[in-house]
């Protein structure tokens, strides 16, 4: 047990870092090509290995620990949500999406590498994503890794990450996008990965259909939580500490929740999402810990 999530973090971030740099050494050894290609190797690790607050990975890690699995069964699913997380970042920076300079205090994978390698480190990270869950899971019945392997597909695709970004960017500069349109956005664009990392990982610990679906409310809460204290961040905090291009936001036109229904209101909301998602844990008592730890540091994060 932990004493805070200070603690929890402390004790998990080493092993997730340490875990996603081997995984960047295990494709160097494989490679198979001349200097030319590594290129792509070295744009991959350079987002990858950039910081970031690993969020995704613990959850996943703490979700199968909470059913009683162990660390080895979830890490590559965990290591995999973080690629799949990275490349979207890499692709949203594009001077064709976002457009931006800054990622994590940081130049962008594109200002660095150029477009074209950025482009491909995305999809190089995608593709290896769905690899390492397969090839390095072990300890797991093969139907369920086939089980999270298909979600991981569905939750990236036309019905996650592709659908949310879609309708997030043909609803830029639109004055009349709703509270529903932009929920819709934020449960695909933001909920469906995190989503997938607390079922994943609950399945890999062994989750039946019903603490999945549990599951599922538990981190589709927070998810949209997540994203409304991202809008929230965004006009609370100033660029420098959030790591993004200082003006960028008020040349960009984006329905968000405070400009929706105001501050006050945006907050209110954000943390009734986490009462609700915290109820969905209770059947499994202290051992939802850490889980409701994360949830209460989605709420009270500063960048
Ligand atoms: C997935 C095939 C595929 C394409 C990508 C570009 C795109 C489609 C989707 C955009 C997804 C996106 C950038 C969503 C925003 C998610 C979000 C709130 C990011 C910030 O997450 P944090 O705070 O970041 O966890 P750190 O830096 O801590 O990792």
């Amino acid at each position: 047990m932990f004493a805070d999530i200070k603690q929890y973090f402390e004790s998990q971030l080493p092993k997730v870092e340490a875990a996603l740099d081997e995984s960047m050494n295990v494709l160097k050894r494989d490679w198979p090509y001349d200097s030319k290609a590594e290129t792509v190797h070295e744009s991959m690790r350079y987002s990858l290995m950039a910081g970031g607050k690993r969020i995704r990975p613990i959850l996943t890690l703490a979700a199968c620990e909470m059913m009683g699995g162990t660390e080895e069964m979830a890490m590559p699913t965990a290591l995999a949500a973080e690629m799949i997380h990275t490349m979207s970042l890499i692709h949203d920076d594009l001077p064709c999406m976002d457009n931006d300079d800054l990622r994590r205090g940081k130049p962008t994978n594109h200002k660095v590498f150029g477009d074209d390698i950025a482009v491909l480190a995305g999809d190089g990270l995608l593709s290896y994503s769905f690899e390492y869950i397969a090839r390095y899971t072990k300890g797991v019945a093969p139907e369920r890794v086939l089980d999270v392997i298909a979600r991981c597909g569905k939750c990236v695709g036309a019905l996650g990450l592709v659908g949310g970004q879609v309708v997030d960017i043909q609803s830029e500069g639109k004055k009349d996008v709703t509270i529903e349109t932009l929920q819709w956005i934020h449960e695909h664009k933001t909920a469906a990965l995190l989503e997938f990392c607390v079922v994943g990982g609950g399945i890999l610990g062994g989750a039946n259909e019903e603490q999945i679906q549990r599951l599922s409310k538990f981190a589709m809460n927070i998810g949209l939580s997540f994203q409304i204290i991202d809008d929230i961040l965004d006009v609370t905090q100033d660029s420098a500490t959030l790591g993004k291009t200082a003006g960028k936001d008020l040349l960009v036109d984006k329905a968000t929740y405070p400009k929706l229904m105001g501050l006050e209101k945006s907050k209110e909301r954000a943390e009734a999402l986490i009462a609700e998602a915290k109820d969905q844990l209770k059947p499994w008592g202290d051992k939802a810990a850490p889980l409701m730890a994360l949830a209460d540091f989605i709420t009270a994060r500063k960048n």
